[in-house]
């Protein structure tokens, strides 16, 4: 029987899940959501991560395994607290696991474990990436074995205040009549343990070829970037934010620019929306979360799957989360 946008990890909480296929076995490396009585705010305090669990499939109707706990934040010298979205790439026959954390002073970073197998157990390295910053790293291999790690994230995830690569407090959004908050991108080094290069900007530009500005809220970057390439072209998805939806935009570099597309994913029950796209046996899959499973509180969510279609020009088909 097909699960298809069902929750599809019932005994604990998860959220964010970037879906990998290694050896023929689909990988999923969730957010793994602590239930608790706090209440929400902007700065994301509810979301108390504390560890990370991998989990698998032989199928999309097989049993999803839970391999346990495969990375804890005491284990990670640099972490204080919240383990929010992690990302793992395969690369010099290793499984590297790209995860963003709140450093000592509280501020987000981007860190790296390893691991010899896709199903873990990760060993961190002692430090977190220097000049890194901000939350949601996504890692894409592209055909000739170059590693980008897309990231950022506002409010909770202080992109805005990391304008200039260092932490300012002070930091706002642009006013609405100028260009958004970009993505980042950082080229990682051949080890996988540093960027090669400083992060840079990923520009997402309209139909007539201008930035999508900030106060274009049903089009700017917000979080949760995802790349995948298809039949040749990149495609660069995230999550607006404050109006809920996952879209995307397509362009012929990982670098960009990009140019917007269209919605992937309409609104799910809960606040945040966040996804990977996956190709797994010849079908391509949606991976996303909605707090369903908890009743709709915000971060107690579950992670679900559906089906993902292309139109014969490379767009992709709508995905509406309640349809049948
Ligand atoms: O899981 C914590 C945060 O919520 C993620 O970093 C965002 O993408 C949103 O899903």
């Amino acid at each position: 029987m097909s699960r298809e946008k069902e929750p599809l990890i019932t005994h604990i909480y998860t959220a964010d899940p970037s879906a990998h296929v290694f050896d023929d076995r689909l990988y999923i490396y969730p957010s793994h959501d602590i239930p608790h009585d706090g209440e929400d705010n902007d700065n994301g305090d509810e979301y108390q991560m504390q560890d990370y669990h991998v989990f698998s499939m032989d199928s999309v109707d097989a049993p999803c395994i839970d391999h346990g706990e495969v990375l804890s934040k005491d284990d990670v010298p640099w972490v204080r607290d919240q383990m929010w979205a992690p990302d793992v790439v395969y690369k010099n026959g290793k499984y590297y696991l790209v995860f963003p954390a709140r450093d000592m002073e509280g501020n987000f970073r981007l860190g790296i474990a390893t691991a010899e197998k896709p199903e873990g157990p990760f060993k961190p390295e002692e430090h977190c990436i220097e000049g890194s910053f901000s939350i949601d790293p996504a890692a894409f291999m592209d055909d000739d074995g170059k590693v980008y790690v897309y990231f950022g994230g506002l409010w909770g995830g202080q992109l805005e205040k990391f304008q200039s690569g260092t932490f300012d407090p002070s930091g706002k959004e642009p006013e609405k009549d100028q260009p958004a908050l970009l993505p980042m991108c950082a080229v990682m080094s051949e080890d996988m343990l540093s960027f090669a290069e400083a992060p840079r900007g990923v520009q997402i530009l309209d139909e007539k070829g201008d930035p999508i500005l900030a106060g274009d809220e049903e089009r700017r970057y917000f979080e949760g970037p995802w790349m995948h390439k298809y039949k040749g072209t990149y495609y660069l998805s995230y999550s607006t934010g404050t109006t809920h939806r996952v879209v995307y935009a397509t362009g012929d570099n990982p670098l960009g620019p990009f140019t917007y597309r269209g919605h992937i994913l309409e609104p799910v029950i809960g606040w945040t929306t966040h996804h990977s796209i996956v190709e797994f046996h010849g079908k391509w899959y949606l991976f996303y979360h909605d707090c369903e499973l908890s009743g709709g509180i915000n971060h107690r969510r579950c992670v679900k799957y559906t089906e993902l279609h292309y139109n014969e020009d490379g767009t992709i088909q709508t995905i509406f989360p309640y349809d049948k």
